[in-house]
């Protein structure tokens, strides 16, 4: 478990308080009685990890407007009142397309097992379709308490919520939600009261983490996720999916300074070029943007150095998947 520093507002949220910070004060030494992990779940781009991280209050798991954006788990942590509350962070769920999204399928089902409750995510601007039946299965078959957030309402008219909690009742085949939240991950509307119904979900139980701790992942892996946040948020097309991003060497300097060498892996000789830009100023950008990000949620001074390198079909590579923590 790595600590993170004390600086609140995530990129991109700066106009409103995070909803968990405003009980910070409340509830610093009160003793946790209820306790549990909630698996954060939905198809990709629906908003899952603009949730999380909105809810802890710190950067913890990375967002783009691509979808398949979280391939690892990310499990962070939130205090409410006497609760604690553990949100597991899980990719997208869709149709497998090679071993690694077949990899991130079975870890998904598989973190079904560990938690209290399932947070089902969906973005309101699209009816449910196939995808969503999909995950509706899914998520029956974990036989936990279902609750479903509509994220994204700031983009809709409020009478297309009504729809679209009738029409997601529909695929529920007569079970029942535990609650229905709609909400926007962006602007902060409506988490304050899903935390309400998630919390009074919670078993009783002591603590699984610190007060300190704040998301549960080594720093090589979280120094890899911001490597790869930026670099999608600099590359388009065929590019964000055929990428990777490993650390290869790790370590702290004799002056205090974190030193990180990492490389970004692609598909094709070709797409080296891409990456690199003309005069190597795309990877000196990708560079510059993973540092700050890093530097800010570590709490340290970096060092970082990128490289790219061609590995064909990673994708389908199951050891080296594995290898690269993928
Ligand atoms: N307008 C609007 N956009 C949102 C909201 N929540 C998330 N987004 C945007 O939706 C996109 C996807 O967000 P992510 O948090 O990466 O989605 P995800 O569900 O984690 O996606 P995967 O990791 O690919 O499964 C990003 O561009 C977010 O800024 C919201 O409440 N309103
Ligand atoms: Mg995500």
């Amino acid at each position: 478990m790595s600590d993170t520093p004390d600086t609140p507002e995530a990129p991109g949220s700066t106009e409103a308080p995070n909803a968990i910070d405003a009980f910070f004060g409340a509830s610093a030494g009160t003793e946790v009685r209820r306790s549990g992990f909630i698996a954060v779940a939905g198809r990709p781009n629906a908003g899952k990890s603009t949730l999380v991280n909105r809810i802890v209050g710190h950067h913890v798991a990375i967002v783009s407007p691509i979808a398949q954006t979280t391939r690892r788990i990310v499990r962070a942590v939130a205090r409410r009142e006497d609760a604690q509350l553990v949100f597991v962070d899980l990719p997208g769920s869709q149709k497998p397309m090679d071993r690694m999204t077949e990899r991130m399928q079975q870890s998904v089902e598989g973190s079904f097992r560990d938690v209290d409750i399932v947070l089902w995510v969906i973005d309101v601007i699209d009816e449910p379709g196939a995808g969503e039946r999909r995950v509706a299965d899914m998520v029956l078959a974990t036989n936990k308490p279902v609750v479903l957030a509509l994220n994204k309402v700031d983009r809709i008219k409020p009478d297309v919520i009504m729809q679209r909690i009738n029409a997601m009742t529909d695929l529920l085949k007569g079970r029942d939600f535990a609650a229905l939240v709609p909400i926007s991950a962006l602007d902060g509307d409506g988490v304050d009261g899903l935390l309400d119904e998630l919390t009074a979900l919670l078993p009783e139980g002591p603590a699984w983490f610190g007060d300190e701790d704040v998301v549960d992942m080594r720093d090589e892996e979280r120094i890899a996720e911001y490597v790869r946040e930026a670099t999608l948020a600099h590359l388009r097309e065929e590019l964000p999916h055929a990428s990777a991003v490993t650390v290869d060497d790790l370590f702290e300097d004799g002056d205090g300074l974190l030193q990180a060498e990492c490389t970004i892996w692609v598909e094709r000789q070709s797409q080296v070029g891409i990456v690199v830009g003309a005069k190597g100023e795309q990877i000196r950008d990708i560079g510059i943007a993973a540092r700050r990000m890093i530097e800010e949620q570590l709490d340290t001074r970096l060092h970082l150095s990128l490289r790219v390198k061609v590995r064909k079909h990673w994708r389908d590579d199951a050891t080296w998947l594995a290898r690269a923590g993928l």
